[in-house]
């Protein structure tokens, strides 16, 4: 046991993605000041990351993680503030939220575990379901084309967009821990596979293609997030005054 996870049980099931989240997480965050990280979760089974690993951390509501990092932020303008979020968490019930951060570039890190439904509440449809996916609220299938988050944070005004995939641990480590070195909103869709409500371990296995970013150009970078072949990488950068910036020191603006 690793001086970053706590001594509890876990009730992830055998095989979830979220495993390797959080050792990414861990491994992206283990030459770091511990005291100056804080963690902001949802609700569902990504928001057990706070309950197992051991730095500060705030159990949020169901999509209201990002507005807690944003004051955390505010506060303490020294913390470096992850959220961990899931797909029904930040996608529908807190899209709002999610959106007028990447606006504001505020200077704060979301990785989104996008497992494509609302798991801990079995298998209800997200905003990034596939059309036609099966699920408790869906049971002939959705009609509806999923949103693709990469475009969606790029248009928001987000100054760091990646991609990574939860069984590739290092490169989303790296990830991780570029997403938490940029000054700005940095925003992380992780591939997440969940084995009991809908396990693409398989499908995602064959597609997933790394990808060495980031651009600057956000057309490229949103053509190939509609790639078939999966990238996963630093898609879009830009270095530009953060929120914070703006805030707190007047010669910023
Ligand atoms: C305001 C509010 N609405 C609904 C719920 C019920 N709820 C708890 S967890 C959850 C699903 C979470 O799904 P997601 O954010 O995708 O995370 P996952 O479980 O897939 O990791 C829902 C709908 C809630 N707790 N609060
Ligand atoms: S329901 Fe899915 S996301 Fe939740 S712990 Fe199980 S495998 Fe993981």
């Amino acid at each position: 046991m690793d001086n970053l996870t706590l001594k509890t049980t876990n009730t992830w099931c055998p095989g979830c993605g979220n495993f390797f989240i959080f050792n990414a997480l861990k491994k992206a965050i283990a030459k770091k000041k511990k005291e100056n990280i804080v963690l902001v979760t949802g609700i569902g089974c990504h928001a057990k990351m706070a309950d197992y690993i051991n730095i500060n951390s705030f159990y949020g509501l169901h999509g209201r993680a990002i507005p807690v990092a944003q004051g955390i932020k505010a506060g303490n303008n020294n913390l470096s503030v992850i959220c961990s979020s899931g797909d029904g968490d930040s996608f529908n019930e807190g899209i709002s939220h999610l959106i007028h951060a990447a606006k504001r570039n505020n200077n704060i890190t979301v990785i989104i575990h996008d497992n494509h439904n609302f798991a801990l509440t079995v298998k209800q449809f997200t905003s990034t379901s596939p059309k036609g996916f099966k699920g408790s609220s869906t049971p002939y299938g959705s009609i509806e084309d999923p949103i693709n988050p990469i475009e969606l944070m790029i248009a928001s005004g987000a100054t760091f967009v990646a991609r990574g995939y939860a069984p590739k641990v290092d490169h989303l480590a790296d990830i991780i821990d570029k997403a938490i070195e940029h000054n700005g909103f940095s925003f992380v869709q992780v591939l997440q596979p969940c084995v009991t409500w809908f396990n693409t371990y398989q499908d995602y296995n064959k597609r997933v293609t790394e990808y060495y970013g980031p651009s600057n150009d956000k057309s490229k970078a949103i053509e190939l997030a509609y790639e078939e072949k999966l990238p996963i990488g630093v898609f879009y950068k830009k270095n530009k005054p953060s929120f914070e910036d703006l805030l707190l020191d007047k010669n910023a603006k």
